[in-house]
């Protein structure tokens, strides 16, 4: 075979830290970021991983309680998802799935998802991210209506502070509006409603009630566009980029009730709440409803590389099939074979280690006991949890349920707090929040409540010497 055999490691290993961050400064645009501002402080080099940690260039161990980005769901160093890349790369590394085409490991991994999935569900259309998968679904839930002779069923709607990605489609049905002040957004026909935020949109209020109210804002939303112009309705079983915001249980029944009654499509975006995360395979089993489509990416393959996609229930599935024609859609890795052969190894990987009743019947419960036990401290307003996710408000008055002006932004010093003691955790806003690997062990968790502790108390001292609290 006329291959090259590359002497040199393709990645130069021995820069230093400096040397890393001039060279980072000088050429790469980070996703979600001030450039200047980085460039002139520095990015953090991660150099490696295993279990549930990270190192950084100077030799740091770090607790990574937000799975890399909410998606390395077996955690780090995991052989066997090697294995099949490698195995794949040597054997197909590429062919696409455009003309009537297809691959052994996408054909196997369309087939395990239909498995582990809820019922109606037996199809899947591949895509390479989360945000590639909800283009699909803005595509695919116009076309659907379209074939059934009702083109004027154009609008979805979403969520105030829903996350859905960052490609137009992806940005415009998520309620970012930080985001959708740049580059001309929302895409028309893309509506929102407030989101299920008890803090903010529900205080004083029975929890039941309010998941009721919060639900009702689509009915009415609904009402005001007129029904037969509304396609669908979007929505995270848990809000995660929003802050792990946990909607009480009335919330996802009665928002089914309100689809079914006007035949609107509810899309459940898995991104971050499928594979685990919650404590059954998807959050809309934890959540009790049933959608038509499911949005699924990052912990597909744990995140050791990229793969998203669109599980299609029955109902949608049966008229693109049987009435559709073609689909003009799709992408160059629709099904990449590697991506797929990773995905299949890390569901089985799943299966095997029993992840899901990991969560739901241990580290689950012990989280949630843990994070119930944070609420003494005198800076935690209230905290959430839902399987292996978890939320934690810090807020000015526990008593009085007051938050800290947003300006001072203590949940990001908290945040320094949390990278100067070894813990990766979110800040969005004041609610500090995490999703750590579904593999931990209830001592890794002990570990972790130990460093979060460490480091609300550290936040206290400095917001009490600022006089903020
Ligand atoms: N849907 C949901 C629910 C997500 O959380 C996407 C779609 C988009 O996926 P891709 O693969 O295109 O990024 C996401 C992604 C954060 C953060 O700061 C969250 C995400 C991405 C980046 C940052 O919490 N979620």
């Amino acid at each position: 075979m006329n291959t090259i055999t590359i002497q040199a490691p393709a990645v130069a290993t021995k820069r230093t830290t400096k040397e890393w961050q001039q060279a980072d400064a000088a050429h790469f645009m980070h996703p979600f970021t001030d450039f200047g501002a980085l460039a002139k402080k520095g990015s953090r080099i991660i150099t490696r991983a295993e279990g549930i940690y990270l190192w950084d260039s100077d030799g740091h161990k770090i607790l990574d309680a937000m799975s890399g980005l909410w998606c390395v769901n077996v955690g780090y160093g995991q052989q066997a998802l090697v294995d099949a890349a490698t195995r794949q790369m040597k054997e197909l590394p590429f062919y696409n799935a455009f003309f009537q085409t297809a691959t052994p490991p996408a054909i196997e991994l369309a087939e395990l998802l239909a498995q582990v999935s809820p019922p109606q569900f037996k199809h899947v259309f591949f895509a390479g991210s989360g945000s590639e998968g909800n283009d699909t679904v803005v595509r695919m839930v116009r076309r659907y209506w379209d074939i059934l002779g009702q083109p004027e069923r154009q609008i979805i709607i979403g969520r105030k502070n829903g996350y859905h990605g960052s490609t137009m489609a992806g940005a415009s049905l998520g309620g970012m509006s930080y985001m959708h002040a740049q580059g001309g957004l929302p895409i028309p026909n893309i509506v929102h409603i407030d989101q299920p935020y008890a803090f903010e949109n529900g205080k004083g209020m029975d929890t039941a009630e309010f998941g009721k109210l919060a639900a009702s804002w689509l009915e009415a939303k609904i009402l005001e566009l007129g029904a037969d112009k509304v396609a669908a309705f979007i929505g995270e079983p848990v809000q995660g980029a929003g802050g792990v915001i946990v909607p009480p249980s009335t919330y996802w029944p009665e928002i089914q009730r309100i689809c079914d009654k006007y035949g609107i499509l509810l899309v459940s975006d898995e991104v971050i709440c499928g594979f685990g995360r919650t404590g059954n395979w998807f959050g809309c089993e934890t959540m009790g409803f049933k959608p038509d489509l499911m949005t699924f990416a990052k912990g597909v393959t744990s995140g050791y590389i990229p793969l998203g996609g669109v599980m299609v229930g029955d109902r949608m599935a049966k008229v693109l099939i049987e009435q559709g024609g073609d689909f003009n859609h799709g992408y160059t890795y629709s099904g990449h074979p590697v991506a797929c052969a990773v995905a299949l190894a890390n569901i089985k990987l799943i299966q095997q280690l029993k992840l899901v009743e990991h969560v739901r019947d241990d580290v689950g419960p012990y989280l949630a006991e843990h994070f119930a036990g944070l609420r003494e401290h005198p800076l935690v307003g209230s905290t959430e949890t839902c399987g292996l996710m978890g939320a934690i408000l810090l807020v000015k008055d526990k008593a009085k349920g007051l938050p800290f002006a947003s300006d001072l932004e203590v949940g990001m010093l908290c945040r320094s707090h949390c990278f100067a003691n070894g813990l990766i955790m979110r800040a969005v806003g004041d609610r500090m929040i995490i999703a750590p690997p579904l593999v931990m062990t209830r001592s890794q968790i002990d570990e972790m409540m130990a460093l979060i502790r460490r480091c609300l108390d550290l936040t206290l001292a400095d917001v009490r010497a600022k006089g903020w609290f």
